[in-house]
């Protein structure tokens, strides 16, 4: 693709840099690097993708193409070459199958494949057959040629609602069977599309993975708990929940702790990172995180049920309990006293309480 034809897509050249600019950053890259990810974004070398769906609900697939503005969508399609991809394509039948196949054949070793959804075993794999093939020999097939594996979404990166107990499929993650490739997961159910987007443009701009987690996640997407940067938190820290949707803590935003929130033991950047440009997120718009990002977490422990804090980190936000540190992130007893005071659930820190208006007060009689 080049700049040409990307700008003539219906991106503004200064929306396209600031988005560069905003993906960098959230790549963990320096800030001078912002010109050589605008670069492979506009570079003539598009890896041709080849994109698999299994059993899912092909939100994966609507996430990204209802993105916002800049079109991400537009631009992770002109950043590839999709090849094969059952919902987008044009054509069916054998002239699809002739395209996945021309396409495996041709760039053998070099495509991606991009996973969606979850492969059942039971019965030989009768639950999910696309052109008379199993999810199951589909995903040997196409892997064998690949460079990577993306797993896009929850369901191909831990198996997801169908993997759910009782699992009458014994639906798995497509992530647990293939062993011998670089594999990449990037959960959500759905998963935000920018991150999909930054892992393609980190491996075009330094032709290599980002760095993973232990779930084999994009450090730089899943590396924080949804907790250290939700809006709600210093209504956690200060012992102000929701108790009941639609009640006056929720009307006023409280922390949805108790309606059940897994955000502390969620790792995903919604919080910061948000969806579709207009800067909304489920916890903004009322509802508690359900650890979508999570394997044991969503459709394994029900919406409702409070997660167990552990380890509460403190936002980087907060003041540095000892004078002499300030400014340099919480010292480990300013982080315990926290933790100490939200897990014994009676609520926040002194501190940020003190910080912050009592019931009835507005913000400017505060200061
Ligand atoms: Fe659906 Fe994708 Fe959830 Fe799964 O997203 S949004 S069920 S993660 O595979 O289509
Ligand atoms: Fe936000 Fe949920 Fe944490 Fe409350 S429990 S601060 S709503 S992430
Ligand atoms: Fe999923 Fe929680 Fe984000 S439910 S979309 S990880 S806020």
């Amino acid at each position: 693709m080049s700049d040409n034809s990307l700008f003539s897509a219906g991106i503004k050249r200064r929306d396209f840099l600031r988005l560069t600019a905003g993906l960098t950053a959230m790549m963990g890259l320096p800030v001078s690097m912002s010109s050589k990810v605008a670069e492979a974004a506009t570079a003539d070398n598009r890896p041709p993708v080849i994109w698999l769906h299994f059993q899912e609900c092909t939100g994966c697939s609507e996430s990204l193409i209802r993105s916002g503005h800049p079109d991400t969508a537009s631009l992770i399609l002109d950043l590839i070459s999709l090849d094969y991809h059952e919902t987008l394509m044009i054509g069916s039948g054998y002239q699809a199958e002739e395209s996945l196949h021309n396409s495996m054949k041709n760039n053998w070793g070099k495509y991606i494949l991009v996973v969606e959804g979850a492969v059942p075993l039971a019965e030989n794999g009768v639950y999910c057959k696309v052109a008379g093939k199993t999810a199951q020999d589909s995903l040997k097939e196409v892997a064998e040629g690949a460079a990577m594996v993306i797993n896009i979404g929850t369901c191909s990166s831990f198996g997801g609602v169908q993997a759910a107990a009782p699992n009458p499929t014994k639906a798995v993650s497509a992530a647990s069977l293939v062993k011998d490739k670089p594999v990449i997961n990037v959960p959500g159910c759905p998963p935000s599309p920018y991150n999909l987007l930054a892992v393609i443009l980190y491996y075009l701009t330094l032709k290599k993975l980002p760095k993973l987690d232990q779930l084999n996640r994009p450090e730089f997407a899943y590396g924080r708990r949804i907790h250290e940067h939700c809006e709600r938190r210093p209504h956690f820290d200060a012992g102000r929940f929701a108790e009941q949707f639609g009640d006056e803590g929720h009307t006023l935003g409280y922390c949805l702790y108790r309606l059940g929130c897994k955000g502390p033991v969620t790792f995903a950047n919604c919080s910061t990172q948000r969806f579709n440009d207009v800067g909304v997120w489920p916890v903004a718009m009322g509802h508690p995180c359900i650890g979508c990002t999570e394997p044991d977490v969503m459709f394994h422990t029900s919406i409702y049920d409070r997660v167990q804090i552990h380890e509460v980190t403190p936002p980087d936000f907060y003041p540095n309990a000892n004078p002499s540190k300030r400014g340099k992130g919480a010292d480990p007893l300013t982080t315990a006293v926290v933790g100490m005071f939200a897990g014994a659930g009676i609520g926040a820190s002194a501190m940020m309480a003190k910080k912050l208006p009592k019931e009835g007060e507005d913000e400017e009689d505060q200061a």
